[in-house]
């Protein structure tokens, strides 16, 4: 499979995704067809965009009729055990995630991060610490711009950083990043897994391909990661392993915190272990962030960048927007954008980065996680909470001690949040949930809630 000309080659999904791998495959001379489930008028744009390209849509009704396919590619959030994609695999035809196709197409290596969060943090400091070394680096995948766009047309001597979420690395089959890392594994995801375990299964699946020529990348401190490091590491990871920690475990993991160092000790060689940054070289409120710039920093070392480079790049790069950004301060309260706050261990991290009284806004559309240790940390670190959206009951009944309003818009969480926020207090929306109830996407959410915030019309 060349995925170019003499090839007919389905996509699966007219997203992000799905438009990129048009684009890609058209332009290598493949013949191309596109299926999407959403109703003709609604995707009306796309069609026509993937049309004027010379492929051609395929109403569900009509897949039947289509016949001799070379393969499907499927964008991630198509359901693999669904009846569409069961329909194109009843006939016979393989079906490869959007990254499968990328990674076949890519000359340059790859570095694959994973992780329940802080995928995204960390793969743009990733390409940002490549950038501040004078390489040329790529970051694409989950992120938001598709792999396959970065991965085509990247030289061999560049870097590909591929952001990759569980769904995309469900249907990998060769896929083989020359670096791999597992950040943390936390619930999310529950209504598209039936169990932990096969969500865990399926982020396992970063590392199925590599050999001892490959890096794989830890987190010691998550428990479920530990495990794989403890018990089963050697038979199931055979590429070399990079472990890091906040503890001083030096002994197991490559990089740790001693004080306020980051020490890295590499496991050949000169034995003194060098120190890569200090906490207050990170410009990231949190401990999950000074994780996040360990692993980052093993991704580059793994790929040859000097130790005593990394300390510039760390210091430069800056929170992401809708990331524990901060948006303003009005009245003395700061407001923080942490709309990207998908999970609870997300906001459990955002919870601990403050040793100030918050006003949490949470809430959204739920993923059949459990609110549980959210509320206790909630009772614990939180003067007021403030919920929306479908979430807001079950987020309420697991929170016991703090006073707890219920608000029906952004505008209305954020004046709640306002009228009960005192001067040096910080009101966080750090939501826990999926945007979809009530927005278009997280990016939206945090937009609508910056616009509460600093007055402007809600766009
Ligand atoms: N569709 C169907 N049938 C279905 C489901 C969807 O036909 O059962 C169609 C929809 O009608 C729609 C298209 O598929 O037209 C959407 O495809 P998609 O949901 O895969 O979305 P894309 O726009 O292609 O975006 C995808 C990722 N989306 C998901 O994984 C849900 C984006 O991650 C990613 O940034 C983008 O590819 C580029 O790589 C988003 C995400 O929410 C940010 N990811 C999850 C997360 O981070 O928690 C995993
Ligand atoms: P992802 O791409 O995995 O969703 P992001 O870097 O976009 O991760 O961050 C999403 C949310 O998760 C933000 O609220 C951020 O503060 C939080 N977060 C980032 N890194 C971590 C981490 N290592 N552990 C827990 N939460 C994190």
């Amino acid at each position: 499979m060349n995925f170019a000309g003499g090839e007919k080659i389905l996509v699966i999904g007219l997203g992000r995704s799905g438009q990129a791998v048009v684009e890609v495959l058209r332009a290598r001379g493949a013949d191309v067809y596109a299926i999407d489930e959403k109703p003709r008028a609604e995707i009306a744009e796309a069609v026509a965009q993937i049309e004027a390209l010379g492929a051609k849509f395929v109403p569900p009704e009509n897949l039947a009729g289509l016949t001799e396919l070379t393969c499907a590619v499927l964008s991630p959030g198509v359901p693999l055990n669904g009846a569409l994609v069961h329909r194109i695999q009843s006939a016979n035809v393989p079906v490869f995630s959007e990254i499968e196709v990328a990674y076949r197409l890519c000359k340059a290596p790859i570095v694959a991060v994973t992780g329940t969060k802080g995928k995204s943090t960390t793969a743009s400091l990733i390409g940002h610490l490549f950038r501040a070394a004078g390489k040329d680096a790529r970051v694409g995948g989950n992120i938001g711009n598709p792999l396959i766009r970065e991965a085509v047309d990247a030289p061999p001597e560049s870097w590909v950083v591929a952001e990759v979420s569980s769904f995309q690395l469900e249907t990998i089959r060769s896929f083989h990043p020359r670096v791999s890392m597992i950040l943390n594994i936390s619930a999310d995801h529950l209504d598209r897994y039936h169990s932990m375990d096969e969500y865990i299964e399926a982020k396992y699946r970063i590392f199925a391909n590599q050999n001892e020529h490959d890096a794989f990348i830890g987190n010691l401190d998550d428990e479920r990661l530990a495990l794989l490091h403890w018990h089963s590491g050697e038979a199931r990871i055979r590429a070399k392993q990079l472990w890091f920690t906040l503890g001083e475990d030096s002994r197991h993991a490559t990089m740790y915190l001693r004080g306020e160092s980051l020490l890295y000790s590499p496991v050949t060689g000169d034995p003194r272990p060098v120190e890569i940054a200090r906490r207050e070289d990170i410009a990231l409120a949190g401990i999950h962030n000074v994780q996040n710039v360990m692993a980052a920093s093993l991704a580059v070392l793994a790929a040859g960048l000097d130790p005593r480079a990394l300390r510039e790049g760390i210091r430069s790069f800056n929170p992401m927007d809708h990331r524990l950004q901060p948006i303003g301060e009005v009245d003395g309260v700061l407001y923080v954008d942490d709309s990207k706050a998908t999970n609870p261990g997300a906001v459990i991290a955002a919870l601990r980065s403050y040793d100030k009284p918050i006003i949490l806004i949470a809430g959204g559309k739920p993923k059949k996680t459990d609110f549980t240790e959210l509320g206790r940390i909630v009772d614990e670190r939180t003067r007021a909470l403030v919920v929306i959206g479908e979430a807001a009951d079950d987020i309420a009944a697991h929170v016991y001690r703090t006073p707890v309003e219920r608000a029906d818009s952004m505008e209305d969480a954020v004046h709640r949040a306002q009228s009960l926020a005192q001067p040096g207090d910080i009101v966080l929306l750090s939501p826990a949930c999926a945007s979809f109830d009530m927005f278009e996407s997280a990016e939206d959410r945090g937009r609508k809630f910056a616009d509460a915030v600093l007055g402007s019309p809600a766009r």
